[in-house]
């Protein structure tokens, strides 16, 4: 073993130890969320390890793919991955695995007898998972980034002699790369797994995936929001009507693609999705923290659950429709959507209050 310190060694060797005595039961890996390339490059390198050790593991998800970028990748590399929505599918399991996610998926109740064994991420933790082996770590941008430094430091290393590890590679690669903006916000550990990773990955698909296609869909989505785009100074907010839940992704998709229009640094899309209005926040402006402005904005809910939340230069919101969502007339609806959405928007941004008044005061004289 080499280049490696102390402690990165230890943890490799102790997560060997920790699944190598949990052969008795099978282990599945449960993705969190709409899986995300960092997820699926993790979930894969976990279950290599698996398979090496002599455990056969499952990666599963809860959620669908939404990205089109990320269904790419799932067909190019052909990832074995198994759809759950009920606690019965996941009974023949014994053991679980989280990656990319400190806590189990919420929208499916795990079965009493399945036992957290391992939990990889470098998400900041609400609270510290407690399972036999944790690495949560948050001075590194992706969690595949943690599984390439277990593999250059002994564990089950890439390359080996007859086997095929351009899939897991690849998927891992990538995962650092998106989860990083482009590498923009790597950590030296990022760069340094990355350039573990890279000789064993295909160039090829790596140039298709990242090309990010966008579906019909979304680009239908960008096209609304520039039509409709309110321009306030620099802020801008658009609703872009109804999105169907698999191309939910439609929404972030037009505000970042609007956040690149130089005169603008902050911008909010919203449309409808299901029964909810759901939005997207894209800042780039150090003084706009996307979760104040959610919470401003928008409130909570009756259980006193904020509507949105956020992280430094992004946020998002979901507020549900309830009974409304049962409205037959689909453009009343949506007038409805649009005038509620603008009205708490004018909290945070004062302009466009003013904006909403004067259309107002026209549309009396009228
Ligand atoms: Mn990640």
């Amino acid at each position: 073993m080499s280049n490696g310190n102390k402690s990165s060694v230890a943890r490799a060797q102790r997560l060997e130890q920790v699944l190598s005595q949990a052969t008795d039961k099978p282990h599945v890996i449960l993705l969190g969320g709409h899986p995300d390339p960092d997820a699926i490059g993790s979930a894969l390198a976990h279950r290599r390890i698996c398979e090496r050790l002599g455990v056969s593991a499952t990666i599963a998800h809860v959620l669908p793919l939404s990205r089109s970028e990320n269904r790419a990748l799932v067909k190019l590399l052909n990832v074995p991955m198994v759809r759950v929505d009920k606690t019965e599918d996941l009974q023949e399991f014994g053991y679980l695995s989280l990656v990319d996610a400190s806590q189990h998926e919420p929208s499916i109740q795990l079965p009493d007898n399945l036992e957290l064994l391992t939990v990889v991420d470098h998400h900041r933790p609400k609270s510290l998972p407690r399972a036999p082996f944790v690495d949560v770590r948050h001075d590194v941008g992706a969690t595949s980034t943690i599984y390439a430094e277990y593999s250059e430091q002994g564990l089950a290393p890439l390359g080996g002699e007859g086997s095929d590890d351009t899939a897991v590679a690849t998927a891992m690669f990538f995962g650092i790369q998106t989860d990083t903006d482009d590498f923009a916000f790597s950590t030296p550990q990022d760069f340094r797994a990355a350039a573990y990773l890279k000789p064993f990955c295909d160039a090829e698909t790596l140039s298709r995936v990242g090309r990010r296609s966008i579906s019909a869909e979304a680009m239908d989505a960008v096209g609304i929001a520039l039509r409709e785009l309110q321009v306030i100074r620099d802020f801008a907010i658009a609703g872009v009507g109804r999105v169907s839940a698999i191309n939910r992704d439609a929404i972030p998709t037009a505000a970042d693609f609007i956040l690149r229009r130089e005169d603008i640094d902050t911008v909010l899309v919203y449309g409808i999705v299901e029964d909810r209005v759901d939005g997207s926040l894209r800042t780039s402006r150090a003084s706009v923290d996307p979760a104040l402005f959610m919470q401003n904005a928008f409130g909570s809910d009756p259980d006193g659950r904020p509507y949105g939340g956020g992280r430094a230069d992004m946020g998002g919101f979901q507020i549900p429709l309830g009974p409304l969502s049962e409205c037959a007339d689909e453009e009343s609806l949506w007038k409805l959507v649009q005038e509620l959405i603008e009205r708490r928007v004018a909290r945070v941004v004062p302009d466009l209050e003013k904006k909403l008044n004067q259309e107002a005061r026209s549309k009396e004289r009228e």
